[in-house]
């Protein structure tokens, strides 16, 4: 079965154009097709992988367990491959996607070492146009956006005076080179400290002759205990794969988790330590999943954020040093980290904690970086400086919906950034946009959000395809609802009082806007699957 392609000035036609050869369009991709459908994948890289595929640097690894973070769609695919470890290493996961992308013959349809520079929507034919950077066109009817929550295209690098000057080397955590970065005898400065400058500061430290870690804002991070999975614990958790499926895609986060009815105010002081002990032990995510009010009550998150704060103090020789490593914000509402040695680093000798909050950088000379206070001479400087997110790989590309509009105008400011269901946006049919904003996305675990929103695009377009229906497009007021509701849900949060890149407060001129829906993995996939069977309410479709 194929669409009916209608001329075009473009030679290359085909019934949908997806964006990004990783998780999300690895898999749309091959659910498309599963269908009859026809699809070309365009992708920067030169391999799949997405985020997998670029984030290269010392230390990068998972933060969600090996057997959860990984396609459930195919109990084959779960079954053969086996995971090495509790959390996976970068190296690791791009393996999988490799084997991911040979075992469904993926490559034949991508179209690598390409980026998509532009995509408007043509009304007369209902088709979208979408200008590669080789600079030909191609011509699809569906146009969807795989690129991903952060993307190499939007990596966030702070405007500080003097960068161009610089003599040494730098680089961004997510765009690292492909070859090894040597640290041997050099002095190297790392700005930033969310996940990726959290893995890679411990990693970085056992090399280099000086490592300095500059601190805007200290970060609650929670031991991930990795280990080695041997073969006994890979049997078990294969076989538990229909159950562990089933708890995921109906879950709080994306995770197999069941969750704590709880509140953390309905134990005593005793009772509760020794539940946070116990999931510090653990360690990983599910600590913040220890009370249903973590991120709701504020007396609730005290109780987590000092019992995290106590364990900081105790793992920091310098009480000075610990001090500006404890944070003050409410628990869990930056995204929380995994940390595996990276309070003990600042114990070693060659390791020197900066705070830029105190005294701020004000210029990178040819060998240093400045602050107010003082210069410290680098030979390699590392951005984890981290994203412009959520929106930030959509406004990349120049897209174009019905009569010109332009998704930058649509969205200049971040009250305006609406996204029905985090799918569609209204002015722009037949484009879709998976784990795009206001969708749970970057707060659950992404494979999980990932197949939820493919299998529904998959669908969505099979149903358009059965029932001779042209085009669907979200309704303003369906969008202005959902945004509502989002908004609703973030302000009972206390996300609300916390700037991040969840908020947009990283980028430097960025209009403030909370884009994750907070209602959960499990309600969310529930809502978006009685959408469809009431013939895609808040959609039109013609
Ligand atoms: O980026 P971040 P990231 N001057 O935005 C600081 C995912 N991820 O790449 O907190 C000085 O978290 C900034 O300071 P502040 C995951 O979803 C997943 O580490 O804004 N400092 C912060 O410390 C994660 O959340 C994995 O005050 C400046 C840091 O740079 C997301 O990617 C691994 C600054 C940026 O931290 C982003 O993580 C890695 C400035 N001008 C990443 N500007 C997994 O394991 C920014 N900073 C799955």
């Amino acid at each position: 079965m194929s669409i009916n392609n209608q001329d075009d000035s473009t030679t290359e036609l085909y019934d949908a154009v997806v964006i990004g050869a990783g998780f999300s369009g690895m898999y749309m991709l091959h659910s498309l097709r599963q269908k009859g459908f026809t699809v070309r994948v365009y992708e920067k890289g030169d391999g799949v992988g997405g985020a997998w595929y670029w984030s290269r640097y010392p230390g990068a690894r998972c933060d969600s367990e090996s057997h959860t973070y990984c396609y459930t769609f195919s109990e084959e695919i779960y079954k053969e491959w086996s995971w090495s470890s509790r959390y996976p290493e970068q190296p690791e996961i791009l393996r999988y996607l490799n084997f991911v992308a040979d075992k469904l013959q993926l490559r034949e349809d991508i179209q690598f070492n390409t980026e998509v520079k532009s995509a408007s929507y043509k009304k007369d034919k209902n088709r979208w146009q979408i200008h590669l950077n080789d600079e030909r066109k191609v011509s699809a009817k569906y146009f969807i956006t795989g690129v991903g929550c952060l993307s190499v295209n939007a990596t966030n690098i702070p405007h500080f005076k003097g960068l161009d000057q610089f003599q040494g080397e730098w680089y961004h955590t997510g765009a690292w080179p492909h070859t090894k970065v040597d640290f041997t005898g050099k002095r190297v400065g790392v700005i930033g400290n969310g996940s990726s400058g959290i893995q890679s500061i411990p990693v970085i430290a056992q090399e280099a002759k000086q490592l300095i870690s500059f601190q805007r804002t200290p970060q609650f991070a929670i031991p991930a205990k990795n280990h080695p999975y041997d073969a006994d614990m890979v049997r078990q958790y294969k076989e538990k794969y229909s159950e562990t499926r089933q708890k995921m895609h109906h879950s709080r986060a994306g995770y197999p988790w069941d969750n704590s009815e709880r509140s953390a105010l309905e134990d005593s002081a005793d009772e509760r330590r020794k539940v946070y002990e116990e999931a510090w032990e653990n360690g990983g995510f599910k600590m913040s999943f220890t009370y249903n009010d973590l991120l709701i009550n504020e007396t609730a998150n005290q109780t987590i954020g000092d019992f995290v704060r106590s364990k900081i103090r105790d793992k920091i020789q310098d009480p000075t040093v610990a001090k500006k490593l404890m944070p003050s914000y409410f628990f869990a509402t930056k995204r929380l980290v995994l940390d595996t040695d990276y309070y003990e680093t600042f114990n070693r000798e060659n390791v020197t904690l900066v705070d830029v909050k105190e005294a701020p950088i004000q210029e990178i000379t040819a060998n240093s970086v400045r602050t107010a206070n003082e210069e410290y001479e680098v030979d390699i400087l590392v951005f984890a400086t981290g994203y412009d997110g959520m929106t930030g790989p959509l406004l990349k590309i120049d897209i174009q919906g019905k009569g010109g509009l332009s998704l930058k105008e649509k969205w200049a400011e971040g009250a305006s950034v609406r996204a029905y269901l985090g799918v569609a946006t209204a002015g722009f049919p037949n484009m879709f946009m998976i784990t795009g904003p206001q969708s749970p996305s970057v707060a659950s675990n992404m494979p999980t959000s990932i197949e939820h929103h493919v299998e529904w695009i998959s669908n969505c377009i099979e149903y358009l395809d059965k029932n001779d229906v042209e085009t669907i497009e979200a309704n303003e007021h369906a969008e202005e609802e959902w945004s509502k509701h989002c908004n609703d849900l973030f302000y009972r949060s206390l996300y609300s009082k916390t700037e991040s890149w969840y908020t947009g407060a990283n980028v430097e001129g960025k209009p403030p806007a909370f884009l994750i829906y907070l209602g959960g993995v499990g309600p969310y996939n529930k809502k978006i699957t009685e959408i469809a069977s009431k013939d895609y309410e808040g959609f039109t479709l013609k």
